[in-house]
Parts: C-alpha cells; sequence; structure tokens
C-alpha cells in the first residue's frame, strides 16, 4: 500500500474519536495509569513544535498502556488567564474571553490534526468560570488558615506591563513577560505563606521520582540554610541589632556590622545619627536598583558608615562600627549582619575598600590576598582555639551563646512568600471585601463563583490600579459579616493560580460541588508521570506542590505529592542551532509539517531527532528520512507471504519487541525508532514478512505513528482498533541467536573458527571442531594432550 497520509489522517482521527477509545474510565478494574503533560497557554501564535515534542513523550507512553491493558487518563486542558491575551485585548479592543476562545479552539483543532490521544471529554479552561470558583475555593480555605497575609513592601515593579512581579517572575532585574527593567516600588501586596510549607516541600522530594537536577534546582529554590541568630548589643541605646549568619564559629573576627539600607533602626534612632544627610543619599541610590543588582558579587562594595551608632560584640564587648550597605538585604535573615572579612569574601572587600579591621580566627589561608572559607585550626577565638571541625566550633559556641541568651540557633530560607496578587483584568478576581468595620472579609463561599464583571476598558489605571478598581458596580458591595457598605478587591490571582491544581480536576472536570470527588481522586492520584520543561521545575511546580501539600492538609486529596515522577524534554532548536524565535525568522510550524509530510512523520521525527532530554537543532533532510521510512512502512503490506520467516529474522524481531518496550519506558524514544528502521532493512533483506509479524511491527511503531499503523492493521484484518490492541511480549528465548561463531586453537595459536549450537555441550563442541577441514589439518599426527572448551566463546586444543 501506499502512504497516503492526507487520506488516512482524518479517517482514523474522526474514528478515534467516534468510537471514544481514548476516553478515561472513572470506574474501572483495570489497573491505572495517569499521564500528564503541562497544559499550553493558548496564545494567538498557536502550536509550537515545541508543544509537540512536550506531548510526544506521554503520548507515546499512554498508547503504550492502553495497549498493555491499562486504564489511561491522558488529559489536555488551557491555562489561559494571563498577559498576552490581556495586552491583545487593550490592543484591539476585543473581549479577552473572545479571543481566548478563539485561541483555544485554534490550539484544539491543531492538537487533533497531529492525533494526539488526549480525552477531549475532560478538557479544562482556567478561564470557565466553573473552574475558576475552585480556585477561589482554594484560595479561601487558605485565607481561612492564616495562609494569606497582605504586606506593605518594596516589589518589583514591571512599568511597561504595570504588575508587580514576585523574583522568580523577574530573574536578572527583567520582567519575565516583556523583559523590560523592572523597578522597586511600594505597593500593597497579598501573600501566599509557602515559607510555611518550605519543609514539607523539601522532605516531599524524598518520596518522589524526579531526575537528579529537578530536585536540586528545587532545593536550591527553596534554599534552607541553618545558621544562628544573635543579638549584638548598640552602645548607649537599650536597643538589640540582630543579626543572621551561618558561621556563628567566627564570631571572634567580627570587625564590623552591615545592616540593609531599609533596615528601620535608622529612621528610630535618626536623632543620634549625626550623618544623616549622607545615609538618606545613599539610601536613594539603593532604591533605584533592583535587587539582582545588589546580590551580584561585584568587588566594588559601596556603603556609609553610620556616624552616631556603635555595635557591641557580644562575645568579647569590642566596639564596632556599624555600615548601612546594599549588599544586605531586607528580606533575608534579619537584614542585618556580623561581618568577618577575614572569613567571608563580600565582608572582605568592603573592609579592604573602608580600611576595617581583618581579623583571621581560621588558619588555612592568605588572608592578605583574600577571604579564606575553607576549614582549619580556630585562633583568635578564646575558648574555640584549638578546634579544627567548623561543626564542632559552630556548635560550641551555639552552645554558649544559648547558654548567656544572645542568640539560638535557626534556620532562613531563600524562597520568599508568593506575592499573589496582579493589577490586571485578565485573572481570578481575589475573592476578598474590605469593610470600614470588620477589616477584610472573605466573599462567602456560596457566591461562589466571584465573576469577573463585564468591561469595555481593559487599561490597567495609571496609578497601577487594576481596571477592576474603575468598575463601580463591582467594587461596592456589602460586608458579609456587619452588612455595612464595602468594597471589593480589586486585585486579579498571578498566572501562576489555575495550573497550581488542574491535574486534580481532569479527574473530574464536571463536579459541581467539591472540586473534585474523593473517590476519583482515590483512584487516580497521584499523577504517575508528568512531563515538561526545565523551565517550570521551580515556580509551577513548587508553587503546585505547596497547593497539594495545603490541600493535602485540609483533607481534600488523598495524597501528599501530586506528582510520582517527573521528565524533562529538550528544546527543540532552530535549523541554525539558535533558539526558534519570530525575531529569528527560523520558527517551524508543526502544521506546515503535517501539511508537507502527515502528522505521523510529524511525530516520528520529534522523536527521532535526538535524544529527548536534549536541546537538538531541527533538520528538514531528517523529516524527510522520516517520511521515507513510514513510506517503506506502509510498502511492506506488498510483500506479505505465508512462507515462515528465517530463524534469523525471527530473532531480530524479538530482540526489537525487547528494545523497543524498554527505551519507550526510559523516553529513549530515538533508539527506539533507529532499532524499527534497522528492522524494516532486515526484513526487506528477507523479502518478505508474515501477517503476525507485520501486526507486531505496525504494534511497536503505532505509538509514534498513529494512523499509518491503524491503517495497515485493518488492511491486516486486525481485530477493532489497534490503540487498544494488546502490546507484544517477546520471547527471551527467542532472542538469542540458535547458533554462535566460535574460534578454534592449536596450541594457542587461532587456526579457524566453527558455528556451534548457542550453548552447546563440550563433547559436541570439540566434534564439530575436530571434523574441520583446516583444524584436522592441524591436529594430523599429534597427540591431543588437553582439550578446553570456554562456552560459546573459544575451543583450545594442546597437541604434541
Ligand atoms: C557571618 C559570616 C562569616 C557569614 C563567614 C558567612 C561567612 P546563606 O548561606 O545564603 O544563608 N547574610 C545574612 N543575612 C544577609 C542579608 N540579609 N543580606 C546579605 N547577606 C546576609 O548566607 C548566610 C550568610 O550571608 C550569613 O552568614 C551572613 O554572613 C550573610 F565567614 O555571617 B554570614
Ligand atoms: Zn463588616
Amino acid at each position: 500500500m501506499k502512504y497516503m497520509f492526507k487520506k488516512i489522517e482524518p479517517k482514523w482521527q474522526a474514528k478515534w474519536e467516534e468510537s471514544k477509545v481514548f476516553e478515561a474510565k472513572d470506574n474501572s478494574d483495570k489497573p491505572k495509569f495517569y499521564g500528564l503533560v503541562e497544559f499550553p497557554y493558548p496564545s494567538g501564535a498557536g502550536m509550537h513544535v515545541g508543544h509537540i515534542k512536550a506531548y510526544s513523550s506521554l503520548e507515546v507512553i499512554s498508547r503504550k498502556r492502553r495497549m498493555e491493558g491499562y486504564n489511561v487518563l491522558f488529559p489536555i486542558g488551557f491555562d489561559a488567564f494571563g498577559l498576552p491575551t490581556e495586552n491583545y485585548a487593550v490592543k484591539t479592543g476585543t473581549h479577552p474571553r473572545i479571543i481566548t476562545d478563539e485561541n483555544i479552539k485554534k490550539f484544539s483543532n491543531q492538537l487533533k490534526k497531529v492525533g494526539f490521544s488526549f480525552d477531549w471529554n475532560r478538557v479544562i479552561d482556567t478561564t470557565d468560570e466553573d473552574y475558576y470558583k475552585w480556585t477561589q475555593w482554594i484560595f479561601l480555605k487558605m485565607f481561612e488558615k492564616g495562609l494569606v497575609f497582605r504586606d506593605r513592601t518594596l516589589v518589583n515593579y514591571c512599568p511597561h506591563c504595570k504588575v508587580v512581579l514576585s523574583n522568580e517572575d523577574s530573574q536578572g532585574g527583567k520582567c519575565d513577560i516583556c523583559h523590560s527593567e523592572v523597578v522597586q516600588k511600594s505597593k500593597d501586596v497579598w501573600y501566599l505563606r509557602i515559607t510555611q510549607y518550605a519543609d514539607k516541600l523539601l522532605e516531599g522530594l524524598k518520596d518522589v521520582d524526579y531526575p537528579d537536577n529537578v530536585k536540586q534546582q528545587q532545593v536550591h529554590w527553596i534554599g534552607k540554610s541553618k545558621g544562628a541568630f544573635v543579638n549584638f548589643d548598640i552602645d548607649g541605646i537599650d536597643e538589640k541589632l540582630e543579626i543572621y549568619t551561618t558561621r556563628p564559629d567566627t564570631l571572634f573576627g567580627v570587625t564590623f556590622m552591615v545592616i540593609a539600607p531599609e533596615h528601620p533602626i535608622i529612621d528610630k534612632y535618626k536623632d543620634k545619627v549625626t550623618n544623616m544627610d549622607e545615609i538618606t543619599a545613599y539610601r536613594n541610590e539603593c532604591a533605584k536598583k533592583t535587587e539582582f543588582e545588589r546580590t551580584q558579587l561585584v568587588k566594588d562594595k559601596t556603603g556609609v558608615c553610620i556616624q552616631g551608632l556603635e555595635g557591641i560584640n557580644p562575645v568579647n564587648g569590642k566596639k564596632i562600627p556599624i555600615y548601612i550597605a546594599d549588599y544586605v538585604m531586607m528580606g533575608y535573615g534579619t537584614g542585618a549582619i556580623m561581618a568577618v572579612p577575614a572569613h567571608d569574601q563580600r565582608d572582605y572587600d568592603f573592609a579592604k575598600k573602608f580600611g576595617i579591621d581583618i581579623i583571621e580566627v581560621i588558619k588555612g589561608g592568605d588572608i592578605s590576598k583574600e577571604a579564606y572559607t575553607g576549614d582549619g585550626e580556630m585562633i583568635n577565638s578564646d575558648f574555640l582555639n584549638g578546634y579544627t571541625k567548623k561543626k564542632d566550633s559552630i556548635e560550641r559556641m551555639l552552645e554558649e551563646l544559648e547558654k548567656k541568651g544572645i542568640g539560638k540557633a535557626g534556620v532562613q530560607y531563600k524562597m520568599k512568600d508568593w506575592a499573589f496578587n496582579r493589577q490586571r483584568y485578565w485573572g481570578e478576581p481575589i475573592p476578598l471585601i474590605h469593610c470600614p468595620n470588620c477589616g477584610v472579609v472573605a466573599v462567602p463561599e456560596e457566591e461562589l463563583p466571584l465573576r469577573l464583571p463585564d468591561v469595555k476598558d481593559f487599561e490597567p489605571g495609571e496609578d497601577g490600579q487594576s481596571p477592576l478598581a474603575k468598575i463601580d458596580s463591582f467594587v461596592n458591595c456589602t460586608c458579609p459579616k456587619c452588612g455595612a457598605a464595602a468594597k471589593r478587591e480589586t486585585d486579579t490571582m498571578p498566572q501562576w493560580a489555575g495550573s497550581s491544581w488542574y491535574f486534580l480536576r481532569y479527574t473530574d472536570p464536571h463536579n459541581t460541588q467539591a472540586l473534585a470527588d474523593m473517590d476519583k481522586l482515590k483512584y487516580w492520584m497521584p499523577v504517575d508521570w508528568y512531563n515538561g520543561g526545565m523551565e517550570h521545575v521551580t515556580r509551577h511546580m513548587i508553587y503546585s506542590r505547596f497547593w497539594h501539600h495545603f490541600l493535602y492538609d485540609l483533607g481534600v486529596v488523598n495524597t501528599p505529592e501530586p506528582y510520582a515522577k517527573r521528565s524533562i524534554q529538550g528544546l527543540i532548536l532552530g535549523p541554525d542551532g539558535d533558539k526558534m524565535s519570530k525575531s529569528k525568522g527560523n520558527v517551524v510550524d508543526p502544521l506546515d509539517i503535517v501539511e508537507e509530510y502527515g502528522a505521523d512523520t510529524l511525530r516520528t521525527y520529534v522523536l527521532f531527532m535526538g535524544d529527548y532530554g536534549a536541546a537538538t537543532p531541527w533538520s528538514d533532510s531528517s523529516v524527510k528520512g522520516c517520511k521515507k521510512f513510514l513510506d517503506r512502512v506502509a510498502g511492506l503490506t506488498d510483500i506479505l507471504s505465508e512462507e515462515p520467516v528465517s530463524d534469523e529474522l525471527e530473532m531480530k524481531i524479538h530482540r526489537t519487541i525487547k528494545k523497543v518496550s524498554s527505551d519507550i519506558e526510559s523516553l529513549k524514544f530515538n533508539t527506539a525508532i533507529a532499532s524499527l528502521m534497522t528492522l524494516i532493512n532486515e526484513i526487506t533483506a528477507e523479502g518478505h514478512i508474515g501477517k503476525e509479524d507485520l501486526g507486531i511491527f505496525i504494534k511497536l511503531l503505532s505509538p509514534f505513528a498513529p494512523h499509518l499503523c491503524e491503517e495497515i492493521w485493518e488492511f491486516l484484518g486486525g481485530e477493532g482498533l489497534l490503540a487498544v490492541a494488546p502490546w507484544p511480549v517477546h520471547d527471551e528465548g527467542k532472542t538469542v541467536s540458535k547458533t554462535v561463531e566460535i574460534g578454534v586453537q592449536v596450541n594457542g595459536k587461532v587456526r579457524g573458527t566453527i558455528v556451534i549450537p548457542n550453548g552447546c555441550e563440550k563433547e559436541k563442541a570439540f566434534e564439530i571442531a575436530k571434523a574441520d577441514e583446516r583444524i584436522a589439518s592441524f591436529l594430523e599426527g599429534k597427540n591431543l594432550i588437553k582439550e578446553i572448551y570456554v562456552p560459546n566463546k573459544i575451543v583450545n586444543f594442546v597437541a604434541k
């Protein structure tokens, strides 16, 4: 048969849809498999080849699982709130609802054209009010449990997008959305207390199967640090300055202190400070810098010595100067540090610049050149002198500090609480009310969903207020507690809200009573395998693990961890090896490939192109190669024969079953496809193939190229749909060759080779060897002294 993809692809897509073969069953006795891919943001640009690669791994695994007899949940949905749609709405005056619906339609059609085996009956749209009702519900539960709080703080603000950004969304001092420069701005911010779950998020990593680098990134992001809080007296004032340090063992080496420019102690004692003007000027300079700039390890440190305040080192009573400097952050630890220039490079650079003493307390380095951060013998440190292990000196110092009541052990996290509001329209309204009498009050649960009001103008207010603030009918309400006239919160939730629990909704997408029914959750959760990008390993995965742990504590879900296993796809680069981007003009449209070569070719190619986890450049010629391979597969139907295949080919078929089955499980799709390509060469060389063996071949290929394989299956008269036909199982006995070729030595020299039955007895091997003419000639006229046989390897005769 000819590979007529234009004809067969729509045909099988229609059959799959009609037969509901990809719909997951809720009440099934079969074992379950829940495969999850990161649902797309339905942008106007439509699908990218990167989406195809990202979904193809679990597409292949889900298809294999169905054939192995599992009840498979492989869902898709749309993470549809967010800025690009809103910016487009502002630009065109079209309502985001309309834009979103159009984009979702476009995406769905594209996904269907590629033949993904998603359960289209469970599609989720995070902007659907029946969905975001539950996003708001979870938020209210967090509010109820004290995990929501409001604080006025300096925030990362993008003047272009007019939104507050979390640290993660403004890495490198640039807005994650529009890449403009981020500025610092004082704002009221709603926070989710994710730090309260820091330890659970760390602990939970022990129970999940994530790649090591994924775990490491999460551990690093959480950034747990063990150290000590120590109180320093301020000379002449009844006030303590508390610092956080990871190195209390170096306390005798402290020669100054540094506080963050925003530290409140300055204003509290401004009457005592004699250089307030200089300090104010410095603080104004600092306010212009982003946190990113401030944490860079630049040698040239800046700062101002506070005249009029002096600290006292609690372990030796020495007076030390206090500086303000921007390398100390207000948001970490206590916003104040004890500086040990001999053993901390930042402090060292600072001390050199400001001419401050450097006291060595750990032997081993050369402090005339740089700070020494290694281990060594303690010196100049009173009761710590002679200690050689950091761990022991820290322990001894902590004991001392606790005994004297001047310090205690403590932990800190790099992770900050999650800034959870945006001043934008296209997001979930935050269901809170500001009442003049009662303060902040929750919208009653039965009033959920709190719907987004219809507006005409999506432009945020110039003062950085949400567009919702301009809608009086939305803002004005009555307090649910006391009935007084009150005002609604007008900020909306960040992009990351809807994706923090979507995998739960797939288990029961139409439920109106709960976010999902407990029995269904118990059947489907946890997600067995979640594939996605490295860029979502911190933000999205940490946020969703946090929500899931919270829901677990609430008793709403049945497992603490949502994802049992995680894998990562590598990027698809442009043909030139650069990142694909519109501006570079090297973007490949997947639909163009479907149009020209067929969906099966596209699917096969994105998994054949290289290591699944690696970044790989696009290659048109390799796409064509995949197309040719599928042409040859179609051609196998022309050499069908009842003649049995050779033992050799049978062995290769069984070896291929074994290899494809195991390669798929370890995401080695490229080698799985390559082994099918090799097998087709073997079949072609043989010249014919039986129905049953061709059936095996297309079963193995079907997760990659399902349309063509269904077509061949039908041609062969296969029963039902190939999509649920049983996956082939190899016979281990048939994977080994029936014969082996081995060398024969006479007196230690190889004199020839013989073919013996695989694993044959030694007497038989000797018999075959002696019968070999060449070998016999070497033995002629000699006495055999010894016969040696290493099974399947070698025969050696010793003769004189
Ligand atoms: C004295 C010291 C001596 C320190 C030494 C280090 C080495 P991690 O591991 O990241 O938690 N620090 C504390 N609070 C800070 C802040 N708000 N801004 C900037 N730096 C801060 O780092 C903790 C260390 O970073 C602390 O330990 C403190 O310097 C500094 F040989 O104290 B250390
Ligand atoms: Zn009230």
